[in-house]
């Protein structure tokens, strides 16, 4: 079960439950709002921020950030912000200028898993 769409980048839900029973799909949570958004291109941003259609399990759920060459360039792990539990969010270093690419896998409150990544660039 997955869906594409050239706004949010690639997004999949992976959980071997869901594969089986479609009509679960509702228990998936999907970015709703991320910044830097896909596609843009921004001034060197402090993090990235990512809010869900739902709550997160924050020991599940991670936001990971690449450079061009594939290499993590976060600079703490990400964390679930603990008034908005929808909310995930990610340290950056300064940035050069380049392309960056946001991995994030998300856990919704009732175990399901989705995952998805999305590109933007640093002016
Ligand atoms: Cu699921």
């Amino acid at each position: 079960m997955w869906r594409v769409s050239a706004r949010m980048g690639r997004v999949i839900a992976s959980c071997g439950v869901c594969m089986m029973f479609a009509a679960t799909a509702s228990a998936h949570v999907f970015p709703k709002h991320q910044d830097p958004g896909a596609g843009a291109s921004v001034s060197a941003p402090k993090e990235v921020r990512i809010q869900f259609d739902g709550p997160l399990e924050p020991a599940f759920s991670t936001l990971t950030v690449t450079d061009g060459n594939g290499k993590d360039v976060e600079a703490a792990k990400s964390a679930v912000d603990a008034a908005h539990p929808d909310v995930m969010s990610v340290a950056l270093p300064s940035l050069t200028p380049g392309h960056y690419a946001v991995h994030w896998a998300a856990v919704a409150a009732d175990g399901h898993r989705t995952h998805g990544d999305y590109t933007f660039e640093v002016k």
